[in-house]
């Protein structure tokens, strides 16, 4: 495979004033015709006419009307044309019904629809299908399907034949076509201005139930980003359609999103509360790209960041100011330490705007998303809020219906503040995450904390620079009173002191409040004053962490040295879970020990070589521990968090039922799980009836009820998905591997379905301890599906090679298990370019 680099950028010859396309449906043989109006670019160097296309036949070509005969290769074609403008027009024949890999146009259950970002465009006909050119299209469809969709507005719809038109210029990867015997869930919305939008959610006959959720959350995110950031919606129409097999979650096509059916379809009786919360954002993320990803776009997608990494900000700020901000920084952070960090720590670490990259389907990663939105929050930080709104006002501005890239980005931010933001820049191209440790001195009233900042090198980064970090601090007097307000302290140089005067007795810090930079904060500090600030902290995120530091400390002391658990972890989360004052949803995540992967992690950082069982073993006995310590306060817990109101997805409810069904969790290690079975038996909520099963499963119980459950939703595809990955999530780690390949044998294992073999090898390989078998049995099981699925679909095969990302890190025993099966996938004749790169970036 061809590395493509940042630094070889060079504008597309050509601009294109017009696109027209007709597609012609049918099930083998597509026909799609183009008619593409194209000028001389004059910001570009002389250049050899190519296009893009894969896998098409081309039936015939001309240029202003004269038949051509192209040079064809697999990337695309390349002829002669005029010099100044012309009318390219094709017509090509493709065959969505064995397009599997689910790029391009394709079927989903007797569904046609497409995927186009990154590089799937070219899939459907010749095109230059890069961001930077950016037309605007008119569609045409034919075909036999009651709902015929394409972006913009309906120019003539009706069975059989349609015509849209979208007025905004847009790049290739924002096309979407739909076609199918669909139903819609309609509503409307009025924008600020006054224009009244139809909104649509399309999907399969039966469905329709499962659409409320959706569309009120839509017009959440459409009120909040007019209040929020100013941005109306700018089409007469925004359409959403549920699709089965789809490799991500959703895409924000203009004016037609696709998305994974498992992120847009919700009831209460069949999805979980989490389910709801997700599918409120990734509605919201994807909207949000209208603005930030649509009508502003990325140069090439090494600029990838730039729209990814601020939606994830937006769409994050979105669920904070709706639900509770405290719970989202946390779950946020959980998911970066347990997705980016381990990523930014081994050899798939990369820049949030990589240099270089094989296949950019590839570098849809933590780093990019969730990194990248970090760096916003960052800069968000050390501007200030309204510093930040001017920014991006000017920003929407300036940049209105062009292809940019992070520097443009970021000269917004330098106009606007008159900073120099060099040295911020090198939160784009350094990867790594950012060692922190801080020394502190104490004397006459001064008070001053040293901090050094070291971010380990890599293949990526050589030679790390400091970089900027924000640090919040407050500092805290013996009585847990707070005697220094938060602050932002801004570190520049790799080693950094700030002095704090006028202080009675030696404060207590608490440091990086509210996870105000990405870094791993390495600080000599102890467990009673871990217990302290659990207790005492102001800050609601740094008084979590001050808990999750307890749990990893002891679990890190029971797995390696078989200590007990900490008397001052047990002691401190009954205080918490017993203070009626804080946020159900905030003490649910009190409970909530750090994840297997993320102590593994704790521990290589520490120098030693983290072993699966006995990380589970820790893990168990905690729990256990838990359980005895709160004997008498989990009936009271568990009653003052039933829910009786009818359900709600909403943050109020939710955060009880979590609440309810963590302390249900510990009660089952009491009970033997008898109050889980009976929840089971009463339960009229997904959320209530998936979490009894949970429990009962977790204390080996639960055989009839998971049995039953099949029975109830085996009709249900999503249901039926929930049921794989709970038993596989569930299962011990002696039978974790056993239950998983029992389970790809089941009538139901579609596994070309991406959702169904994400609910089954995926959650093998979250089963941390089962996963990591020490026969290697699970590192075999997933190479061998990982091997059948990769001719079927490379980007998700790709995507679950990450799984052993994290290999050197486990002893040597097991990194020869894990190399021998990574030799096993790269020497698979025939192994797609996706998979080729993310191996051989592995073994590197
Ligand atoms: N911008 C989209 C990213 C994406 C994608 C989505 C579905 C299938 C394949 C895909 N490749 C890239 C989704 C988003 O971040 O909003
Ligand atoms: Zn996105």
């Amino acid at each position: 495979p061809q590395t493509i680099f940042l630094s070889d950028y060079t504008p597309f010859g050509w601009l294109i004033d017009s696109v027209h396309l007709t597609f012609d449906l049918a099930a083998h043989a597509t026909r799609v015709i183009s008619r593409i109006a194209f000028r001389p670019n004059p910001d570009a160097p002389a250049q050899q006419f190519f296009l893009h296309g894969k896998d098409l036949t081309l039936i015939n070509a001309r240029i202003d009307g004269q038949d051509i005969q192209p040079d064809i290769s697999d990337e695309g074609l390349s002829c002669p044309v005029p010099e100044g403008s012309f009318i390219w027009e094709a017509e090509v024949e493709i065959d969505p019904t064995n397009n599997t890999a689910l790029e391009g146009l394709y079927v989903s259950n007797g569904m046609y629809c497409t995927q186009c970002e990154a590089e799937g465009f070219r899939k459907i006909t010749y095109y230059p299908d890069r961001p930077d050119v950016m037309a605007v299209f008119t569609v045409e469809i034919k075909g036999p399907h009651p709902v015929l969709l394409s972006n913009g507005n309906p120019q003539t719809v009706g069975t059989g034949h349609a015509i849209w038109h979208d007025p905004w210029p847009k790049p290739s990867y924002l096309f979407a076509l739909v076609a199918g015997d669909l139903v819609a869930h309609s509503d409307w919305f009025m924008t600020a201005s006054g224009n009244k939008v139809d909104l649509n959610l399309w999907v399969r006959p039966g469905d329709e139930g499962k659409c409320a959720f959706g569309m009120s959350a839509l017009k959440r995110a459409m009120q909040w980003d007019e209040q929020v950031y100013g941005r109306e919606y700018d089409l007469d129409v925004f359409n959403i359609v549920a699709v089965d097999d789809f490799n991500m979650g959703a895409m924000e096509n203009k004016g037609l999103n696709i998305f994974n059916s498992s992120a847009v379809l919700a009831s209460p009786e069949t999805s979980t509360d989490a389910n709801f919360e997700r599918i409120e954002s990734i509605i919201a993320h994807e909207y949000f790209h209208n603005w930030t990803g649509n009508r502003i776009t990325c140069r090439d997608w090494f600029q990838l960041c730039l729209k990814e990494g601020l939606t994830v900000f937006r769409d994050a700020q979105f669920t904070a100011d709706i639900r509770s901000a405290p719970v989202k920084r946390i779950s946020d952070v959980i998911d970066l330490r347990t997705r980016q960090f381990p990523e930014d720590d081994g050899p798939l670490s990369h820049p949030v705007r990589p240099e270089s990259f094989q296949e950019i389907n590839n570098f849809y990663t933590a780093t990019v998303y969730e990194k990248g939105a970090e760096v916003i929050g960052m800069l968000k930080r050390l501007v200030g809020d309204s510093a930040y709104a001017e920014a991006l006002e000017l920003y929407f501005a300036r940049y209105d219906g062009q292809a940019i890239t992070i520097e443009d980005w970021l000269a917004v931010f330098e106009d606007i503040t008159e900073r120099d933001l060099t040295q911020f820049k090198r939160w784009y191209s350094q990867a790594g995450t950012p060692r922190l440790s801080v020394k502190e001195t104490y004397g006459s009233g001064s008070y001053t904390l040293t901090f050094t900042q070291h971010t380990p090198p890599g293949s990526y980064s050589p030679d790390p620079q400091p970089q900027v970090i924000p640090i919040d601090v407050g500092l805290l007097n013996a009585n847990g009173d707070e005697v220094l307000e938060t602050q932002t302290l801004e570190m520049t140089e790799a080693t950094q002191s700030f002095t704090f005067e006028g202080l009675a007795s030696r404060p207590i810090p608490s440091i990086l409040r509210d996870f105000s930079a990405p870094v791993i904060l390495e600080r000599d500090s102890n467990n009673d004053e871990r217990a302290f600030l659990l207790a005492h902290d102001t800050d609601p995120f740094n008084r979590w962490e001050a808990g999750r530091a307890l749990a990893r400390e002891t679990l890190c002391a029971m797995a390696t040295k078989g200590s007990a658990p900490d008397t001052r972890y047990l002691d401190g989360i009954r205080s918490v879970l017993r203070d009626k004052a804080l946020d159900p949803a905030y003490r649910a995540l009190m409970l909530e020990l750090p994840t297997q992967s993320e102590l593994a992690l704790f521990m290589s950082d520490r120098g030693l070589t983290p072993d699966p069982a006995a990380i589970y073993d820790a893990v168990q006995s905690l729990k256990q521990a838990m359980a005895e310590q709160l004997r008498e306060n989990l009936p009271t817990i568990l009653d003052a968090n039933i829910v009786r109101q009818e359900y709600k997805p909403d943050a109020v409810q939710s955060g009880k039922r979590a609440l309810y069904g963590a302390a249900l969790a510990l009660m089952s290690r009491l009970d033997d799980g008898s109050l889980a079975a009976m929840q089971y038996a009463q339960a009229d909520n997904m959320t209530l009836q998936l979490g009894a099963l949970s429990c009962l499963l977790e204390v080996d119980k639960g055989a009839l009820e998971l049995g039953a459950f099949y029975d109830q939703w085996q009709d249900d595809r999503l249901v039926i998905d929930k049921w794989f990955a709970l038993q596989i999530t569930r299962a011990t780690p002696d039978r974790a591997v056993a239950v998983t390949r029992a389970l790809t044998k089941h009538p139901d294992f579609n596994w070309k379905n991406p959702n169904r073999f994400r609910a089954t090898l995926g959650a093998l390989t979250g089963n941390h301890a089962g996963f990591h078998a020490a026969d290697g049995s699970g590192y075999e099981l997933l190479a061998d599906w990982l091997i059948r699925l990769d001719p079927v679909n490379p980007q998700t095969t790709a995507r679950m090679c990450t799984a052993f990302q994290t290999w050197r890190r486990y002893d040597a025993s097991r990194q020869a298990l894990i190399g021998a099966q990574l030799d096993r996938i790269a020497a698979t004749p025939d192994l797609s370019g996706d998979v080729t790169e993310m191996i051989t970036r592995i073994k590197a």
